[in-house]
């Protein structure tokens, strides 16, 4: 039965909280559709009793076509229903996580990650998060924003498990640790080894390891060396994070890389079930061009696209990972590292040739293929794990690039390749065999079958479609259904909003075996978001409230600063002023703090709520703080109270009447 039909027969009262994924084959015939909105007390003028003419008009007035209201009814989703989907998305250079709710699309929540974000009292003086934040400084030195790229949510046995989410900050090769219980970031990872990175973050499927590879080569630990000794000193990495999932952190003592040649590594994707133990990543400028145009040399764009090919990086990580537990590593900056010398001739590291400057790299469900996407190709290339396992294990060799790494004949590793169309990039994959390639210079999503590599369909994409996203598009059982376009700029889509365009993320309805159909248009408030996964929103196990009563975020333990009703109090040490404060509705215990000019003051506040709806905050303008006190949370804060005067602090979440009310005074008195 279509979801159609199941639309018509439907109950509106025996709706499930979660929506059911409509799937329906072909857009509905007007009358039947005008019939179906009837029966779905869908009309629009509830005394009318003729709903199906009203609907009608509304189309016409409204200038909407079958198709439109087609996808209006697979994406609306009435008040109090939940979405089927989450989707985290990645922010761009925002810093931030975006969660959005698929069908409707609805943004649910912005989740600070490598940018300090107020709301969530994420480093805005609160000392557990400013910790977090601090996590990712480097060379010693704060860095507040973050590139992010690519979210890859936790994994077990290949599937996701609604435990963690890890994202990628390109520009300055860190790696957060996101908890989805509370949706907050727990860590930030970076190591001196690489200056920047790209293939992050990508986890293997038990989430022992989270993948970073780094972009652009440069000396290992940061370091100097002159450019024209590209070649010998400069160097990419892969680093692979042990994750300790006990305590939900990165274990960074138990986290290896592997050296790799300077070309610039670019995705990576962890192989699966029969690949398990193994990671792939692509590469670009093999031709090792460093730039230099006002020096004689090629720009580094054109230096880098003169060969023909490319090398595929096949990794052996298991296999790197006894390596280094055997101690063939050298220790680099902050970082333990199995030598590109040891790797090569180990058997960690082969390459494949793949064509022109490609991109996306993505691991088939079964694990048995490898898709790569080639930026100036028209193909798809399906490379097969088999292959490539058999002719590294029979060291059957078509050469060694210069570094003594291995290479592997091309078409002695490939299943075969899909004629695309111009640009192809990133590839994600449904429940029917089907695979799923955005075409960059196209601005098409090619829907071709794995099994015969044949295109069977087209959409147009609005503009500059980047990465795709299927629903658990990356997992070892995506579930297709939607799928998720994320175009770059808004281009003539929206109201315009000045130069700086939104980016676009469409929603496509992928089908089954048939054609697929574009649902809705998203703006995306910040640039420029790269890559998303959607999980099933039911997966997702998230608190209420912080329980015991003070508990620290991070940790979810009971600060050892918290403070409860009758506990409030004052002391002058030797390291400043303590004050140990509650919040409870509505207010403040003490509300008057005094202290003088140039003293240090330690706030110690702690939100003695337990409901869910209990949520207060505590802003102290001039001093640039401002914290979350979510039910149950415990902040602690330390400033100097170096100006001297009178300031208000209140509590910023509208918690009760008398929200306004819940405030006091900070008085720091002159010290003269
Ligand atoms: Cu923008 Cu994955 Cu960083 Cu492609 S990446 S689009
Ligand atoms: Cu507490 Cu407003």
């Amino acid at each position: 039965m279509t979801a159609t039909a199941e639309r018509q027969d439907q109950d509106p009262s025996e709706s499930t909280m979660t929506t059911p994924r409509p799937r329906p084959s072909f857009p509905l015939p007007i009358g039947l559709l005008a019939v179906a909105l009837a029966a779905c007390g869908g009309g629009t003028n509830p005394s009318s009793g003729g709903g199906g003419a009203d609907v009608l008009s509304l189309m016409r007035a409204r200038g909407l076509s079958e198709a439109d209201v087609t996808a209006a009814l697979k994406t609306y989703t009435p008040s109090g229903k939940h979405d089927e989907y989450l989707t985290f998305a990645s922010g761009g250079h925002g810093g931030n996580l975006i969660v959005i709710g698929v069908p409707s699309m609805r943004i649910v929540k912005y989740i600070g990650v490598f940018t300090p974000e107020p709301w969530q009292g994420y480093a805005y003086g609160d000392d557990a998060t400013e910790r977090v934040l601090d996590g990712g400084n480097r060379f010693g030195k704060r860095v507040e924003w973050g590139d992010m790229h690519h979210p890859a949510l936790s994994e077990t046995k290949g599937d996701y498990d609604g435990q963690y989410i890890f994202v990628g900050d390109k520009a300055n090769a860190r790696v957060a640790v996101v908890s989805l219980k509370d949706f907050m970031t727990r860590q930030l990872v970076t190591s001196s080894l690489i200056q920047s990175d790209h293939g992050a973050a990508f986890v293997t499927p038990d989430t022992d390891y989270v993948i970073e590879t780094s972009q652009y080569p440069a000396p290992l630990g940061g370091g100097y060396a002159p450019i024209e000794e590209f070649n010998e000193k400069y160097r990419g990495a892969a680093i692979f994070w042990r994750f300790d999932r006990q305590r939900g952190l990165i274990d960074t003592a138990k986290s290896f890389a592997i050296e790799l040649p300077p070309y610039m590594q670019d995705l990576a994707d962890a192989g699966k079930l029969v690949s398990d133990g193994w990671a792939f990543m692509n590469s670009v400028n093999a031709e090792r061009s460093y730039g230099g145009n006002l020096e004689g040399r090629p720009a580094l764009e054109a230096g880098a696209s003169q060969g023909d090919m490319d090398y595929l990086h096949c990794i052996n990580w298991r296999l790197a990972e006894s390596l280094v537990k055997a101690g063939k590593t050298r220790t680099i900056g902050d970082m333990t590292v199995l030598p590109l010398e040891v790797a090569a001739s180990e058997g960690v590291l082969f390459f494949v040739p793949e064509p022109k400057s490609p991109h996306g790299v993505d691991i088939t469900p079964d694990g048995k293929d490898i898709v790569v996407g080639g930026k100036l190709d028209t193909h798809a290339t399906v490379y097969s794990f088999e292959k490539i396992k058999a002719l590294a294990e029979a060291k059957q060799f078509a050469g060694k690039d210069p570094y003594g790494v291995p290479i592997l004949d091309f078409k002695a590793s490939i299943r075969g390749q899909c004629e695309i169309g111009l640009g192809p990039l990133h590839t994600q994959f449904d429940d029917q065999g089907f695979a799923y390639t955005s075409v960059f210079i196209e601005s098409v999503i090619a829907k071709w079958s794995l099994k015969d590599l044949k295109v069977v369909h087209k959409l147009p994409m609005h503009y500059n479609v980047g990465h795709i996203c299927a629903a658990e598009g990356d997992t070892v059982s995506p579930d297709g259904g939607y799928l998720l376009g994320m175009n770059k700029w808004a281009m003539d889509r929206f109201t315009p909003v000045g130069p700086l365009l939104p980016q676009n993320f469409q929603l496509i309805d992928v089908n089954g075996a048939g054609e697929m159909q574009l649902l809705y248009d998203m703006p995306i408030p910040l640039g420029e978001p790269h890559y998303a996964q959607m999980i099933k929103a039911d997966k997702l196990k998230t608190i209420e409230y912080y329980s015991p009563v003070g508990s620290n975020p991070i940790t979810h333990e009971k600060d050892p600063e918290a403070t409860l009703a009758k506990q409030e109090r004052v002391e002058r040490r030797a390291d400043g002023v303590h004050v140990w404060m509650t919040a409870v509705r509505s207010h403040f215990t003490p509300d008057t703090i005094r202290v003088k000019e140039g003293e240090t003051v330690h706030l110690h506040i702690t939100s003695v709520e337990q409901a869910h709806d209990a949520t207060h905050g505590f802003a102290l303008g001039s001093y640039d703080i401002n914290l979350s006190l979510e039910p149950g949370r415990h902040s602690n804060v330390r400033f100097v109270a170096d100006r001297a005067g009178v300031f208000p602090f209140y509590c910023t979440e509208f918690c009760s009447a008398l929200h306004l009310e819940m405030a006091g005074y900070l008085l720091v008195e002159p010290k003269s």
